[in-house]
């Protein structure tokens, strides 16, 4: 297989999505070689089916203001593969939204999902319609549209949404009130639901728990322990806070958050009295983070439509949970040159190319999102497991399952990741073990 063929077709069939094209030009640089040793999924066209999502579904939104203005966005499914378990993938509602950034997120989920190890196919979804701003009743009138559309492709068995930028415990309910209404049943088709109607416990920690977990695991292997780490977060909603809430628990400083707005730096690390107001300010009052820097300007300093990598002076510690392309190999050199030695990508694919090869080149930990961030996706399994059998467990038995989850995909990414000189590109090997597993399911199902 010519890799440089294929991505140049991708290239020439979808020219208008950098980014789906940027996710899979990784993943099959990073796989050629072991694609290489089955000549028989080459036989098949197995990589091209891959990358290349079942199926789309587009539609319009239409939804009512509070002023009685008729609205419309945009809004998409992408069902990227089911060969391992049901779609499964989150919803997100953001004003960037756009079909390259869903291709690119459903394609990563399915190697993603595989890692997990849990019956779950790859998927994503979502809509141009901004949150920032919206009454209750606004976001409400919205998800009721929204899954108007959505509600006939989408089942337990079929396919299964969950939350992601912009969509949280309260979009969530929404879109599950208004799918029951319409399909007559109360089923588990999505997750992150509310706690009192089938959610699981630890789902909103989740993928900033099971980040640390994760970034545990990597630290394991050098012998360093994770306490009085100073740790750069970007990003202050549900995967940034839960990230800092579990840093902060086991001694680590946590010195940075930011929005869309900007980013705040606090060089001596936040406390627990601080974080507990950062986590008000964004949960309870949906705030902005440069008003915690206008509170506390002693402690603190914001840095306008900034991202915080080249702001933070002494670090040794990166887990960006933002969004995708949000640290480049400027913001990677600044890194690198304040001490940073690991990585762990809360969001999907924060780094661009050129920061990761930076990384790898510094011979630093670094682990991408796919693999550093699957606890959310983990326990969104764990809770469709749940639903089906009616049961409930206990916040612990879900947090013990997610730390074996995530162990068990650094062990994944170790085993086929590990060069000859015994460092780990964990790149190669979280999506070298995603794509075996659905490749062999693919092949074992005829060309479907
Ligand atoms: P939230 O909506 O809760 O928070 C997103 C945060 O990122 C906010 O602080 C937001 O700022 C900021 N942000 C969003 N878009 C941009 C942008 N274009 N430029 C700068 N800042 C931006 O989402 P999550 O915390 O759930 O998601 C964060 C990342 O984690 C995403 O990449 C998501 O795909 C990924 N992820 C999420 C999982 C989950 O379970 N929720 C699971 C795995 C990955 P503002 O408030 O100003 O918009
Ligand atoms: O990117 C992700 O893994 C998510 N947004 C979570 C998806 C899910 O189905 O829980």
């Amino acid at each position: 297989m010519d890799v440089k063929l294929f991505i140049e077709d991708l290239r020439s069939r979808f020219p208008n999505e950098p980014e789906y094209l940027q996710a899979v030009e990784e993943v099959v640089n990073s796989i050629a070689d072991v694609y290489s040793q089955y000549p028989a999924f080459d036989r098949v066209n197995l990589l091209e089916r891959l990358c290349i999502p079942d199926r789309i579904y587009t539609f319009r939104v239409s939804w009512v203001d509070d002023n009685g203005r008729v609205r419309n966005n945009m809004g998409y499914r992408v069902q990227h593969n089911n060969a391992i378990g049901p779609y499964k993938g989150g919803i997100r509602f953001h004003s960037s939204v756009n079909l390259s950034i869903l291709k690119f997120l459903a394609f990563e989920q399915t190697f993603k999902n595989s890692l997990t190890t849990l019956a779950m196919g790859g998927a994503k979804g979502g809509s141009d319609f901004s949150p920032r701003g919206k009454s209750d009743m606004e976001i409400m009138r919205f998800c009721q549209a929204f899954v108007n559309e959505l509600y006939r492709h989408i089942g337990p068995d079929t396919d299964v949404p969950a939350g992601d930028i912009g969509v949280g415990g309260r979009e969530v309910g929404y879109m599950f009130g208004w799918y029951k209404k319409m399909t007559r049943e109360f089923t588990g088709t999505f997750t992150g639901k509310g706690l009192d109607f089938g959610g699981s416990l630890i789902r909103p920690e989740a993928t900033g728990y099971g980040n640390v977990y994760f970034l545990q695991n990597m630290l394991a292997t050098r012998d360093i322990d994770v306490k009085d780490k100073r740790v750069a977060i970007s990003g202050s909603g549900n995967v940034a806070l839960y990230t800092a809430e579990k840093l902060l628990s086991l001694g680590a400083k946590v010195i940075s958050f930011s929005d869309s707005d900007g980013s705040i730096v606090v060089p001596e690390g936040i406390t627990q009295e601080q974080f507990e107001e950062i986590f008000d300010l964004k949960t309870l009052y949906r705030g902005r983070i440069s008003e915690f820097a206008e509170k506390h300007p002693d402690v603190c300093k914001y840095f306008p439509r900034e991202r915080p990598w080249k702001h933070v002076e002494k670090v040794d510690i990166a887990m960006p949970s933002a969004t995708q392309n949000e640290l480049d190999g400027d913001d990677a050199r600044a890194l690198l040159a304040a001490g940073c030695f690991a990585v762990s990508e809360g969001a999907n694919m924060p780094s661009t190319p050129e920061a990761i090869a930076e990384f790898q080149k510094a011979r630093i930990l670094y682990a991408p999102g796919k693999a550093a961030n699957a606890g959310g996706v983990s326990v969104s399994g764990l809770e469709m497991a749940q639903n089906a059998q009616m049961m409930h467990w206990t916040a612990e038995e879900v947090d013990n399952r997610l730390r074996d989850i995530m162990a068990d995909i650094h062990t994944q990414c170790v085993k086929y990741g590990t060069d000859e000189d015994g460092y780990v590109n964990y790149v190669r090997g979280a999506n070298t073990a995603g794509f075996l597993k659905v490749a062999r399911a693919m092949m074992a199902q005829g060309v479907v």
